[in-house]
């Protein structure tokens, strides 16, 4: 059996409403028990110019599934949920769901097709703050643990929402 987690963002469309049914499809996977779901969040876009505010959240996924299978079944409840995927190539388009997989156990792998870790989750207070909710001990392998890298992401916008838990 291997933790894994799992990062969810939103900006287009209803993005909370997407995100609670969202983990409701999670819950369904075969093969998976999801174990902890973060706070959802707003946060300011990263990367990414004139694009709205994200929702993002965190979930613990316990599963006996490879890394490539589990992503293929995100890949099928991203596409469920109306994600479009630009036909040029052209990356980081607003998004009804994004579901990407942070962490596979201490699973380290270059594939441009499945890094493992995410490769830009270390530095990323929208996975980071979420994820330091449920997992705050839990060591990214090649870098720190969670909530030592969020101490240094004080300069991203990220508010957690107070509705509760998502
Ligand atoms: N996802 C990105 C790029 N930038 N910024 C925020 N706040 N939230 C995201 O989920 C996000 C982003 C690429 O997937
Ligand atoms: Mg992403
Ligand atoms: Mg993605």
């Amino acid at each position: 059996m291997t933790r894994s987690y799992v990062a969810l963002g939103a900006n287009l469309g209803e993005p909370i409403v997407t995100l609670r049914a969202a983990i409701a499809a999670l819950r369904e996977l075969p093969d998976c028990e999801l174990v902890a779901a973060s706070s959802l969040y707003r946060t300011a876009p990263v990367g990414l110019k004139y694009q709205p505010d994200f929702i993002n959240a965190v979930v613990a996924i316990d599963t006996v599934l490879p890394a490539p299978t589990l992503m293929n079944l995100l890949f099928r409840i991203e596409e469920r949920f109306g994600r479009q995927r630009a036909t040029n190539g052209a990356r980081n388009l607003a998004r009804t769901l994004d579901l990407d997989l942070l962490l596979h156990g201490d699973q380290t792998d270059t594939n441009p097709a499945l890094t493992l870790p995410h490769p830009r989750m270390h530095e990323r207070a929208f996975v980071l703050a979420p994820l330091a909710e449920i997992a705050p001990d839990t060591k990214i392998p090649g870098y720190a643990s969670v909530a030592e890298l969020l101490a240094s992401c004080h300069d991203q916008r990220i508010e957690r929402l107070v509705s509760g838990p998502a």
